[in-house]
């Protein structure tokens, strides 16, 4: 035998070793073949998401396998008190139930089409068998109205992910069709952390590492919806004058409540068709703790007030109910926490609107007041079937935001199941008008520079 003969016989041998290497390094990813655990149980295996303003999809156990199922159909949905339309939706809703299971859990999920086109449903984020991935066209035909397909997979991540229709994506995900998919880790993805001392960053980061005692989920999306109509028109690029959590615009968005100190858990997943929405907290610092990318390692973990949940992502973040109030969550850009907002409009900064919103709103194409009233019952000038753009009455007057806004409620004591309605602050601790003797100790003239 040669050298040369040897040495080929040598690579030969090196690229069959190393071909298996890397096949034991990457797995294929495993035909289905059944539930690889016991099914995951709500309250035992893991803590149920809660999804303000939806539902949570409910399932059955067939030979240890959870079995969903989703329709596609058309819905009328309400975005608001005031406000409906005629989208596409999953099981009657607008966005799709919330779909959750736990790492391990083997799904089969029918997916019926009642809508009048044909559709399909991607699992996003969610690593699964290529021929599971719902691309029309790409990975399976489409599902024609009036077929239903099947869908099955074993769960091997944990964390937060959306699902959608991956056909004819620009009209269907405009029209609604979208939901959020939680796959909970079977037990705490780490163990407590050593204590620290009481009150600072270091002790915050110990007690986020523990379980949560509240899950939330929210999913956002844009919407055009003109005033008086009842279509989402799905052209539409830069000019979205809905903007939502859970497909609802504030006021009727459902807050979130948590005793304090409670650990809270806040899922934020964005399908958005061209937006990235800033989400801002008040009150208290989070963690960014998970993407749709996985468990962020405790070490590269960082501080926010405000998340960037870019459109096609999810964003976990983590905090501890410190203080008690009605906390506003709401996404930072200023457009997007108003409702169904008029452009192209005169400015009328200084203006005193009370006067002549009446000839104004025939004056100005798409003119509706801001502010000087107190909602869409007293305002005459908000067209049929829409919302004023401004928020709705709080407890100390008008609150002046719509759309993506919803809040935090913090107490002492709660009633599970029920809103807790208004904060009922202590004596002395809201802001007010300062009395003469605060100008007078303080020497504030406010006459003066
Ligand atoms: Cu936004």
């Amino acid at each position: 035998m040669t050298t040369r003969r040897l040495f080929l016989q040598g690579s030969a041998l090196a690229g069959v070793a190393g071909a298996l290497r890397n096949a034991q390094a990457f797995a294929p990813v495993p035909t289905f073949t059944g539930p690889a655990a016991a099914p995951g149980v709500p309250g035992t295996d893991y803590l149920p998401v809660i999804t303000p303003n939806g539902v949570t999809l409910p399932f059955k156990v067939v030979d240890g396998v959870k079995v969903f199922h989703l329709v596609a159909e058309p819905v009328t949905h309400t975005f608001a008190e005031g406000l409906v339309a005629e989208c596409w939706g999953y099981n009657g809703r607008v966005h799709g139930p919330t779909i959750e299971a736990v790492v391990g859990d083997a799904v089969r999920i029918y997916v019926t089409n009642r809508l009048p086109a044909p559709t399909t449903v991607h699992w996003h984020g969610l690593a699964v068998p290529n021929g599971m991935d719902g691309v029309g066209g790409l990975t399976q035909r489409s599902i024609e109205p009036g077929e239903t397909f099947k869908y099955e997979f074993v769960l091997r991540q944990s964390g937060t992910f959306m699902y959608h229709p991956h056909h004819d994506e620009m009209t269907q995900m405009a029209m609604g069709l979208m939901g959020m998919f939680v796959v909970h880790a079977r037990r705490p993805p780490e163990p407590t952390g050593p204590g620290a001392p009481a009150g600072g960053p270091d002790s915050m980061r110990a007690e986020l590492d523990a379980p949560v005692q509240r899950d939330y989920v929210f999913l956002l999306s844009e919407w055009k919806l003109t005033p008086g109509m009842r279509r989402p028109d799905p052209t539409e690029m830069t000019d979205f004058n809905v903007l939502t959590f859970n497909a609802t615009a504030f006021p009727s968005t459902q807050p979130m409540v948590a005793k304090t100190g409670e650990r809270v858990r806040i899922r934020i997943g964005n399908l958005s068709s061209m937006d990235h929405h800033p989400i801002h907290l008040h009150g208290v610092p989070f963690q960014v703790v998970e993407t749709d990318g996985g468990r962020i390692p405790r070490s590269a973990r960082w501080p926010e007030v405000t998340v960037l949940v870019p459109t096609g992502s999810t964003r976990t973040i983590e905090l501890v109910a410190r203080d008690p109030g009605d906390w506003a969550m709401h996404c930072h850009m200023t457009h997007h926490i108003m409702n169904q907002m008029g452009h192209g409009l005169p400015n009328l900064i200084g203006v005193d609107p009370s006067q002549f919103d009446y000839a104004l709103e025939h004056a100005v194409p798409g003119f509706t007041a801001m502010g000087e009233h107190d909602g869409p019952d007293e305002d005459s000038t908000v067209p049929k079937n829409s919302i004023a753009m401004l928020g709705g009455a709080g407890p100390f007057g008008f609150v002046t935001m719509g759309g993506m806004v919803t809040m935090l409620k913090v107490r002492d004591t709660l009633v599970e199941g029920e809103d807790p309605g208004w904060y009922v602050h202590p004596p002395g601790t809201v802001a007010d008008v300062a009395t003469e003797s605060d100008l007078e100790r303080d020497g504030i003239d406010p006459q003066g520079a």
